[in-house]
């Protein structure tokens, strides 16, 4: 699993990246800082099974801090995107081509206004986040609509020729955006487009065309950073009608890890609260930012916003369930004897059989059927998973 994290320059991209990763990309006040993409792992957290079941864990592929899961999802943190990058301007192609393998996206604004649509600082209060939202959806949309019109005569000639082909020919075409065919047929239906007849699109339609794909491949979730500036609560409001928002402070959440890494304070990821571990030693000044981010961040809104946006961004924006699999269904072990050893992100709707082509293709393929661990129940291929199932899968060789 890919998220991108995008956004124009100065919104706080790195600093959610660094806060998210734990990180030491550098930050700073100026455009274009970034000129590579960077990359991190940051975690979606859950409550651990180990928890409800009673039993100590050995987690291979995730974390379990006390019962709580976290599960490695990866980040790359697209520099600055400013108005028509899509043509090129700035280093505009260049960062949306490191978006083509995102499964979604955040979208970091700079809800204190504080900065201009290319990211300049000016007067905080007087940028305007609602326009920066319409604006990446704008880039979005037309970098889609330049890839797909790439051939455009050609394939609607083919079209033409092969009717009822449409996604066919177009998904090869789209190869290496990570969409998928269910992607197109969505972006179809909503622009409400007929596929035999590509060639009586107009510009809009196809612009449309772009902007459902674009909410169908790479769904986007905003996250409304720099919530601690005192401008930001005006813009969260206007902010909170464009979709999925979830308000935040990138570098709240950075500072809090950061001071639990030193042994300051204990707090983990997501954490409503924080303690300070020996309040006399930590310098008045700290103690002064710490009483802040308390009584401005967590107590108001009862997260920094970090860990909110990520797990928002895969179960909620794009329906992810967490599922575990494991081959013996008495211990809740991998053959080794780990206890609860894996956890998968899968999407919703997920079935047995496609749980195991996920873990190995030798196991779907020899699926012979699946058992819940936690009621004992034999489940065919075509069962949907649920979120948390502990799941063997019983197959002709390679089981699991
Ligand atoms: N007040 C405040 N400043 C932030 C926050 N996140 C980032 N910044 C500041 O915004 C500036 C740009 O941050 P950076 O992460 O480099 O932005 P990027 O260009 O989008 O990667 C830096 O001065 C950061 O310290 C936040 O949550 N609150
Ligand atoms: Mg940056």
């Amino acid at each position: 699993m890919l998220v991108g994290i995008v956004g124009k320059p100065n919104s706080g991209k790195t600093t959610f990246l660094n806060a998210a990763c734990l990180t030491e990309y550098k930050v700073a006040e100026y455009p274009f800082t970034t000129i590579d993409a960077q990359q991190g792992t940051g975690y979606v957290r859950i409550d651990c099974i180990c928890k409800e079941l009673g039993v100590e864990d050995n987690p291979k592929n995730s974390i379990c801090v006390d019962g709580v899961r976290y599960i490695p999802v990866n980040l790359l943190d697209v520099a600055g995107l400013v108005p028509d990058a899509w043509q090129g301007r700035g280093l505009g192609n260049q960062f949306l081509d490191d978006l083509r393998r995102a499964d979604a996206l955040i979208h970091v604004v700079d809800a204190s206004g504080s900065t201009d649509l290319e990211g300049k600082p000016i007067e905080p209060g007087t940028g305007n986040p609602e326009e920066d939202v319409e604006f990446l959806e704008r880039e979005i949309a037309m970098w889609f609509k330049q890839i797909i019109m790439r051939e455009w005569a050609k394939l609607t000639r083919e079209v033409e020729v092969a009717k009822g082909k449409f996604d066919e020919l177009l998904i090869d075409r789209l190869s290496g955006l990570a969409i998928k065919r269910t992607d197109i047929k969505k972006a179809l239906q909503n622009s409400k487009l007929n596929p035999d007849k590509p060639k009586s699109w107009s510009e809009d339609d196809l612009y449309n065309f772009a902007q459902e794909l674009q909410k169908a491949a790479k769904p986007m979730l905003i996250c409304a950073n720099k919530i601690d500036r005192k401008t930001s609560a005006q813009n969260l409001e206007k902010l909170n009608k464009k979709g999925n928002v979830v308000p935040a402070s990138a570098l709240a959440e950075y500072m809090l890890r950061k001071l639990a890494k030193e042994g300051v304070i204990e707090y983990r990821a997501g954490d409503p609260e924080f303690k300070v571990l020996n309040p006399e030693k930590i310098p008045y000044k700290q103690k002064e930012v710490l009483d802040r981010i308390r009584e401005e961040i967590l107590n108001k809104y009862g997260y920094t916003g970090v860990q909110e946006s990520l797990n928002q961004t895969v179960f909620g924006v794009l329906n992810m369930i967490a599922v575990y699999p494991v081959e013996d269904v008495n211990k809740y072990s991998d053959h080794h004897g780990n206890v609860l050893p894996d956890v998968y992100l899968v999407p919703k709707g997920t079935t047995a059989r496609e749980l195991a082509y996920a873990i190995h293709t030798d196991l779907g393929d020899t699926f012979i059927n699946a058992i819940n661990a936690k009621t004992g129940k034999t489940l065919s291929g075509n069962a949907e998973l649920k979120d948390k199932d502990i799941i063997r899968i019983v197959a002709a060789k390679g089981e699991r």
